[in-house]
């Protein structure tokens, strides 16, 4: 048994971001190529990752869809390359169910869908057939024109509603209660400050629906507008900050690009936590 288990039992897992995609926000281009990503993949789970999300669409604001088959096409070599040495779980970040079909195919177990299964007619079908686990995430309007001019008139309300909504349609389209994950989607539709920060907030409130919440902030916009103007590559310790307030409220996983830094301030979050109690 190992010497530490109740001081990593109560931290959220941390899930490491493989972009295989040309133009993602803060890594576009760094690991298009399958044996650059499945090299980076590989350091993530070294550096202490728990699941591994590999996505070849950027869903950054403004960003162009992608041809379902160029997504397969970099997805499957990709997850070939990583399937064999990889002893975590990998999440595929995909909002298309063809897409979804074949990386599972190929050796994903997580399907992380940014529509939360809204995007195809068939994305709900799918998921149940897959029997995969499913994040359903929060957004409003779609990545190429979701910034324009969000409004919300109780922004946690509102996304709590939404996603209990999309887990009572997930699960009566089959999907078992027991594989569904809830995210409040951070940057999806959200302006920087009015709706990001009082979300972060009120992630107990998410929480509280009773499902395993994954929390994405990693290096994200609102980060450098309520610091100094920091750019997408000087944003760490906002994005371990964001980490940590939602490891207190209780989030399963964090979704991040740092996973050394983020598994150490999560660590060490969760050791205090557990020297305070008797
Ligand atoms: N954020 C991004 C992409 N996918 N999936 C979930 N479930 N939650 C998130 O917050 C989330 C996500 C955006 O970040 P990144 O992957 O770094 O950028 P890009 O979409 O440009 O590839």
């Amino acid at each position: 048994m190992s010497s530490q288990p109740q001081i990593h039992a109560r931290r959220p897992r941390v899930m490491g971001i493989v972009n295989a995609t040309p133009d993602s926000f803060s890594d576009g281009g760094r690991y298009l190529a399958p044996e650059a990503a499945a090299a980076h993949a590989l350091k993530l789970v070294g550096e202490g990752a728990d699941i591994l999300d590999i996505g070849a669409e950027s869903t950054r604001p403004g960003a162009e869809p992608v041809p379902e088959e160029v997504e397969i096409a970099r997805l499957v070599p990709l997850l070939a390359a990583v399937r064999d040495v990889s002893p975590i779980p990998i999440s595929v970040d995909t909002m298309k169910p063809a897409v979804a079909r074949a990386a599972i195919a190929a050796g994903a177990t997580i399907w992380n869908d940014v529509t939360a299964l809204r995007h195809a007619p068939d994305s709900l079908e799918t998921a149940a057939t897959l029997g995969c686990d499913v994040i359903l995430m929060h957004m409003r309007g779609e990545p190429r024109t979701m910034q324009a001019a969000p409004h919300y008139d109780d922004v946690v309300a509102e996304v709590a509603a939404f996603l209990a909504e999309r887990a009572e349609r997930a699960m009566a389209a089959g999907v078992a209660r027991e594989r569904i994950w809830l995210d409040p989607g951070i940057g999806f539709g959200k302006h920087t400050t009015r709706h990001n920060l009082p979300l972060l907030a009120g992630l107990d409130r998410i929480v509280a629906l009773g499902f395993p919440v994954l929390l994405g902030a990693s290096r994200k916009r609102f980060i450098g507008a309520v610091s100094r103007d920091a750019g997408p590559a000087e944003r760490l310790g906002g994005s371990i900050a964001a980490a940590i307030a939602g490891a207190a409220a209780g989030v399963a996983a964090v979704r991040v690009h740092d996973v050394a830094e983020t598994v150490q301030a999560l660590d060490v979050w969760a050791a205090i936590a557990a020297a305070r109690e008797p």
